[in-house]
């Protein structure tokens, strides 16, 4: 069963409603008709051919009736359509990034996650981005739905009204890995967001003020791996997805298509960084075919993610 897990909900499902009874009846009414006409009209019946001509009435009752009820439906849906357009202020405000092929979630002080976090019985607005292809961010239970579209900021805005965690889907083919965009939307009391939200400032200071162990760096790069989207692409043990896997990448010699010529070359912090931000300048051999989009990551991601590739033995 869909969640009605917002306030739009009820709204959606009401709108629906009327439109599929009014079409449930008007099907039924001309299946009905037609079928009773084939029968009562068949020619063994009536030999004789009537010339019937017009009937005000009728044509008066079915001109206004389907009016008032395409009217209706109309007003029902423009009502919708506006409250679903018109934020109300104090809006919390979250980015939602997509790219191949998963969501990532950026909250007003810079702290990113996988899974949406938000609050129970407020206003959010998720603006909505992306960093490559077209998308769709769709949230069933809330009934809100959006295209990503490059170059440009589009948004819907909810209001939950039920805890709990439901699906986000993509809903705009992007590519092989579509289905993996499937992330969720985590809906936790008001006091309880507050409380997360104050505990995620320190971690984002902490990834770009370079006080942490090497431990913690590489923890954050696994993190990054999954959230990033490289996950969609590399794997960690050996095995060939889109890319090379990423096991055992620190320190080994690569082939690579250096403008089609093959060259070898050790995989270290400068070659990563370039093949993370340039990956068209060194081709690993035999991936010519689906060239890897380039990945706009900070400098302090980047290093994060080398410390995660030297642990990847
Ligand atoms: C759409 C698929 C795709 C995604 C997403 C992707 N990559 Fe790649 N990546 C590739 C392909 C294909 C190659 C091999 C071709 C090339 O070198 O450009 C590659 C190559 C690489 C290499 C060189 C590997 C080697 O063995 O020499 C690195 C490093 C890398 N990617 C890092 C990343 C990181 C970090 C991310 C996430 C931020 C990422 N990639 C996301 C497809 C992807
Ligand atoms: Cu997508």
């Amino acid at each position: 069963m869909l969640s009605n897990a917002s306030t739009f909900a009820s709204q959606v499902n009401d709108t629906f409603m009327f439109i599929l009874i009014v079409s449930v009846i008007f099907f039924l009414g001309v299946v009905i008709a037609m079928i009773y006409f084939v029968v009562r009209y068949h020619h063994k019946r009536n030999q004789e051919v009537a010339n019937i001509h017009g009937n005000t009435t009728l044509e008066v009752l079915w001109t206004v009736i389907p009016t008032i009820l395409v009217m209706a439906m109309f007003y029902y849906g423009f009502i919708g359509y506006r409250d679903m357009r018109t934020v109300p202020e104090g809006a919390t405000d979250i980015t939602a990034t997509g790219r191949m092929w998963s969501w990532v979630y950026t909250y007003e002080n810079g702290f990113q996650t996988d899974t949406l976090v938000v609050p129970l019985g407020k206003p959010v607005k998720v603006d909505i981005e992306t960093a490559d292809v077209l998308h769709s961010f769709y949230i069933p239970a809330f009934r809100v739905k959006q295209d990503a579209v490059p170059g440009m900021t589009n948004f819907v805005w909810f209001e939950a009204i039920q805890e709990g965690v439901f699906d986000i889907l993509c809903t705009e083919y992007c590519g092989d890995r579509h289905s993996y965009m499937l992330s969720k939307v985590k809906v936790i009391p008001e006091e309880q967001y507050h409380q997360w939200y104050a505990a995620t400032a320190g971690q984002v200071v902490n990834l770009d003020s370079g006080e942490q162990d090497d431990d913690q760096l590489a923890a954050r790069g696994q993190k990054l791996y999954k959230m990033k989207g490289c996950i969609a692409c590399h794997s960690t043990d050996g095995s060939r997805i889109i890319g090379p896997s990423f096991k055992g990448i620190y320190g080994h010699e690569v082939e690579v298509l250096v403008e089609g010529k093959a060259e070898k070359v050790l995989v270290d912090e400068d070659y990563i960084r370039e093949s993370i931000l340039q990956p068209q300048a060194k081709i690993v051999k035999g991936f010519e075919a689906v060239p890897m989009p380039p990945q706009p990551l900070t400098e302090a991601e980047i290093q994060a993610i080398i410390a995660y590739f030297k642990e990847l033995k």
